[in-house]
Formats: C-alpha cells, sequence, structure tokens
C-alpha cells in the first residue's frame, strides 16, 4: 500500500467512525461498538482493496463482501455511503420506517450489500456458498468474510470454517473481529473461544493476527492472504470494541449504546467534532 492509500483508507475509516456516531446519536441507540472495531478494516476494504463499481452494485466481476457479526451495519453502511453507493442522507434513515437501511444488512435493500445476515453463523455458510460458486465459475472474484469473536459461540462457524479449509477457498479471506467481548460480557467468560490463531490452524487455515486497528497492518495481512495459494485462509484482528473513541472504548456495556444522558451524549458530540477536525485536516 502506498502513503497515498494508506491515508484514504485512514481517512475512510474516520469518516466511518464520525458516520457510525452521528447516525445512532440520531437514532438514540445501536450497536456501537462492534461497529467501531471494524471501522479500520472497512476502511482499508473499501479505500484501497476491494474491487467494486457503486455505480453498478451488481457488476459481475465485484469482490464480495459478508458481514457476518450483522449488528455492525451501520460501520457496513456508513463504508458504503463514503464509497458512493448511495447519499450519506440516507444514514440518518437507519431503522426508520420503509429504509433502505434496517438495523442488520438485508441483501433486497441495501446497494452493495451482497448477503442479508442478523442472525449470528449464517455469513459464515452463506460466504463459503459464494466462495464455492465463484471458484466454480472460474471467478477471480474474493468474498470478504467477517465473522465477531462471539458469534463463534455458533456451531454453524466451524462447519463452514471447515468446508472453506476443505476446499481450500483461498477466495474467502476470513476475517474474525477479536474484540474481545460480545454482548453481554467478555468473550473468554461467556465461552472462551481461547487461542483463535491456534484454532484456525489447527481447522487447515493459514492465519495470522494482525493489529485490527492499524491499516498498514491489515494491508499487509491481506496481501499474505491473498499470496497464500494452496490453502484457506484467516485473518484474526486484535481490535478493542469501541476503538477510536476512549469513553466508548472505556464502557463496559458498549455493545448496544442508549445515547439517552447528558454524559453520553456529549462524549458522542466531542468525537464527532474531533473525528470532522481529523478529516477536514486530511482533506485541506
Ligand atoms: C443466532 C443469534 N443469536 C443471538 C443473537 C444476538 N446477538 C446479537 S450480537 C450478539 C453478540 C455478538 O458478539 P460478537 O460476535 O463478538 O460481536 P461484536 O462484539 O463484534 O459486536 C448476540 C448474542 C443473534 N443476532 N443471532
Amino acid at each position: 500500500m502506498t502513503t497515498d492509500t494508506l491515508a484514504t483508507a485512514r481517512l475512510l475509516a474516520a469518516k466511518i467512525r464520525r458516520d457510525v456516531l452521528s447516525m445512532l446519536l440520531d437514532e438514540g441507540q445501536g450497536h456501537l461498538g462492534g461497529s467501531l472495531s471494524i471501522a479500520d478494516l472497512m476502511g482499508v476494504l473499501y479505500g484501497k482493496e476491494l474491487r467494486y463499481d457503486a455505480k453498478n452494485p451488481h457488476w459481475e466481476d465485484r469482490d464480495r463482501v459478508v458481514l457476518s457479526k450483522g449488528h455492525a451495519g451501520p460501520a457496513w453502511y456508513a463504508a458504503l455511503a463514503e464509497s458512493g453507493f448511495f447519499d450519506r442522507d440516507v444514514l440518518y434513515t437507519l431503522n426508520d420506517g420503509g429504509t433502505m437501511l434496517p438495523s442488520h444488512p438485508d441483501r433486497l435493500k441495501v446497494p452493495g450489500v451482497d448477503m442479508t445476515t442478523g442472525s449470528l453463523g449464517q455469513g459464515t455458510s452463506t460466504a463459503a456458498g459464494m466462495a464455492y460458486a465463484l471458484r466454480l465459475k472460474g471467478s477471480s472474484s474474493y468474498v470478504h468474510l467477517i465473522v465477531g469473536d462471539g458469534e463463534l459461540n455458533e456451531g454453524q462457524c466451524w462447519e463452514a470454517f471447515q468446508f472453506i479449509a476443505h476446499n481450500r477457498l483461498n477466495n474467502c479471506i476470513v476475517y474474525i473481529d477479536d474484540n474481545k467481548k460480545q454482548l453481554d460480557g467478555y468473550t473468554k467468560d461467556v465461552m472462551n473461544p481461547f487461542d483463535l490463531v491456534e484454532k484456525m490452524r489447527a481447522f487447515g487455515f493459514h492465519a495470522v493476527r494482525v493489529n485490527g486497528q492499524d491499516a498498514a497492518a491489515l494491508d499487509a495481512a491481506i496481501q499474505e492472504a491473498k499470496a497464500v495459494q494452496d490453502s484457506a485462509v484467516a485473518i484474526v484482528l486484535d481490535t478493542v470494541k469501541g476503538a477510536g473513541v476512549p469513553f466508548f472504548e472505556q464502557m463496559m456495556g458498549n455493545h448496544s449504546v442508549k445515547f439517552n444522558t447528558p454524559e453520553v451524549i456529549d462524549e458522542a458530540k466531542r468525537a464527532i467534532a474531533a473525528l470532522d477536525a481529523v478529516i477536514e485536516g486530511s482533506e485541506a
């Protein structure tokens, strides 16, 4: 990644964070923590890595994204809006009646969304099927599958991973967002995932662990994954739930945040203003 594209990815991550905070503040609540932890990955994917045409979302040769942890939809919607799939104003209709942006991604409603998700685990199987179909068609497109660490409680994930590994689907890059928390506590307390890199290796994957908040590290891991010829590939993202906004990183219950106290509202507004300043500084 050149300095330019790295800067683009970082700027996009800042915009995603700003938009996620703004839309959830406008909505009064929403899945903040797990949206912010994948902002940097979304920045690298849409800022540099993906092959897409925002004006032709069904372009045959596009890369596919499956956000299996579908509750982080706001981060994906922000990435899509900032990448030109639809107008940014639409973000403020999140979860409203008749919206094209339901809280969880719907492939029949959202331009750029190829797979409906929200029921944890299911996206792993559908992504596996998409990658297998692309392989059969001789396509060079990739499927980027994003899974949560808490989501791994679903046995379906391990069945899908076994299928991906067995078929050596190196066109399906599996990202595990290891932000150490799930809905109601620390992942290790709810159901310990143990060492995710070792576990993925045991399943037959080429697996690495990277700082999921670092655009350069993410890009290097993606390039490494793309160079793997003979096995499935997984990138475990070492992330922080709520990443990028210290107040929300430190909030224990930051899975779905209610913006209903002056303190939380002020902190969100302060963070949005700080991100706006960063964005304006980068674009000046
Ligand atoms: C099958 C299923 N069971 C339960 C839920 C409710 N639920 C939504 S998010 C979540 C926690 C997910 O944790 P994780 O994958 O770590 O998400 P992150 O921390 O990255 O937001 C749960 C249990 C669901 N959406 N689907």
